[in-house]
């Protein structure tokens, strides 16, 4: 599945097994040019439809009394194949999202193979509980569980790391004995259907997997989140659409998984090693062009580093190079759309209204040649901005960040806590105790201290608040995807 200029891809929905015809064709494109690269078909009801009859069937018929190790088996194979077929996964990634070679190399492909390993081997590794007790009448019984697959499970994917946030459902999902449908981005389907390739190659059942295309509102989105036959949805993307979502889900009850939107605070205090402290803070706003849910897009510093923090933040903003994906030393890629820019320059320009003083960025950068037409916006630090602006307290899922100093360590967790979101946090001191007290009080679902976006896949994940419903990871993946049924065996 090679794009090129000449030729462009076509990306068809993918039921039972098979890519199939038929949908709205809709266009896919290249970020970083402006320019359509593929062409993706809008899955109708009858599409929709179709999926779920052949999840259902994969869950009744040889996905559903496959032996556990078979299935292990299978799942190994699906990260094989994605390592064998990486440059393919690769320049479909870069296709979609425009971001910088080697970030999706580092980053999003072995990410992909990584949760199919990871989650073949949790469901291997975890025991499930029994009692024995007394009975009435003196005797004993013996009660255990055993965990089932939930049955047809919706995965709803976003666009900013296409394949890892994709196959970190997919898998546990899979891992479990469910059969998946997968409704990627409009915006990024490619790796998705190279996945339904992959599936096919390695014998997967027909109706395991299966893809469909298309949009959120009265298209393949909530067709898929509506059906009746659907029993879960594993969701993430913005809140509002988590809302919309679980509004379309409460009929028939489904079970729901939602990692949502965030407006992550760091805290930096004075005794941290301010290298390090700036080093990974740049990191955390600026990397994936600051499209990640994690992005600290508040940033609260000790007032005696204030001034340090924020001079070496610039510098390092002005460090990076936006460009082609391909091109040497590029490490900023375009925001996913035009449409996105639009919201993200509309930021800066409130930003401004509402009393920043610009410290670096807050347009568009002049870059010449076939990026020209790409979506880029620089990289932007605000400071001056009070701790109420909508600056600071709506997510704008772009590369920029707000520096806000503060003078009490109790002063920082509470402007930190003081949003809507709660999805994670990033505490920057030496100060051990101070660490723990601060990260415990953090209104989120995970602290990263003196480091961000560190992740071990057995720790739980999830956010807080209007971040998110639920955890994932490890065990909690597991438990979700799978439910026990209780045995009671009287002695
Ligand atoms: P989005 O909510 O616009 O779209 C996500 C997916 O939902 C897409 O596949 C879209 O087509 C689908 N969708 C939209 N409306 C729908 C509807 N009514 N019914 C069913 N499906 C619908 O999100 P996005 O713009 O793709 O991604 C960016 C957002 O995702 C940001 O808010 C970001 O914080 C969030 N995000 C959260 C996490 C996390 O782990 N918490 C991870 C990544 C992204
Ligand atoms: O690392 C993960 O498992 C994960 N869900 C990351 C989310 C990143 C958000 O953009």
């Amino acid at each position: 599945m090679q794009a090129s200029k000449a030729v462009r891809r076509e990306i068809r929905n993918f039921v039972g097994g098979q890519f199939v015809d038929g949908g709205k064709p809709f266009d896919i494109f290249d970020p970083a040019t402006g320019e359509v690269h593929a062409t993706a078909y809008e899955a109708d009801r009858a599409i929709v439809d179709a999926a779920v009859r052949a999840a259902r069937a994969a869950v009744n018929g040889e996905w559903g009394e496959m032996t556990l190790s078979r299935r292990r088996t299978l799942l190994m194979r699906v990260a094989d194949r994605i390592e064998e077929r990486f440059d393919e996964f690769l320049e479909a990634e870069i296709a979609d999202t425009g971001k910088p070679h080697t970030l999706a190399h580092h980053l999003d492909i072995p990410r992909g193979a990584a949760n199919f390993r990871v989650f073949a081997d949790a469901i291997a590794n975890l025991s499930t509980e029994a009692f024995e007790m007394d009975t009435p009448d003196g005797g004993k019984a013996i009660n255990y569980a055993v965990r089932k697959p939930l049955g047809v499970v919706a995965v709803i994917s976003p666009w900013n790391l296409p394949l890892l946030l994709m196959t970190w459902k997919v898998a546990p999902a899979m891992a479990c004995g469910n059969a998946v449908i997968v409704k990627p981005s409009e915006e990024t389907p490619s790796t998705t259907a190279l996945l339904g390739e992959v599936m096919r190659e390695v014998g997967m059942p027909d109706g395991a997997f299966n893809v469909v295309h298309g949009f959120g509102p009265d298209s393949a989105g909530e067709f898929l989140t509506s059906h009746p036959g659907v029993r879960a949805i594993t969701f993430t993307g913005e809140t509002r659409t988590g809302s919309a979502i679980m509004k379309a889900a409460a009929p028939t009850v489904k079970a729901l998984s939602f990692e949502l939107g965030g407006k992550n605070a760091a805290i930096v205090f004075a005794d941290a090693d301010m290298d390090a402290a700036v080093a990974g803070l740049a990191r955390a706003a600026f990397l994936n062009t600051g499209q990640v849910c994690l992005a600290p897009e508040r940033i609260y510093v000790e007032r005696p580093v204030f001034d340090r923090f924020v001079a070496g933040m610039k510098d390092k903003a002005e460090q990076l190079k936006p460009g082609l994906p391909h091109d040497q030393g590029v490490d900023l890629g375009p925001v996913i759309s035009e449409e996105h820019r639009g919201k993200v320059l509309g930021y800066y320009a409130l930003a401004v209204e509402e009393g920043a003083t610009v410290i670096t960025g807050g347009g568009v950068p002049k870059l010449s040649g076939a990026a020209a037409n790409g979506y880029f916006v620089e990289p932007t630090i605000w400071t001056g901005l009070s701790h109420d602006a909508r600056a600071c307290r709506e997510e704008i899922f772009g590369p920029c960040c707000a520096i806000i100093p503060f003078d009490k360590e109790e002063e920082a967790i509470r402007m930190a806590n003081d949003s809507e979101y709660g999805l994670a946090s990033s505490i920057w001191t030496t100060n051990l105790s101070r660490a723990h007290r601060v990260s415990k009080a953090m209104e989120v679902g995970i602290s990263w201290v003196n480091c961000w976006f560190l992740r071990d896949l057995r720790t739980p994940f999830g956010g807080a608040k209007m971040s998110g419903v639920g955890r994932e990871g490890g065990e909690h993946s597991i438990n979700f995807y799978s439910e026990p049924t209780n045995i009671c065996i009287k002695l």
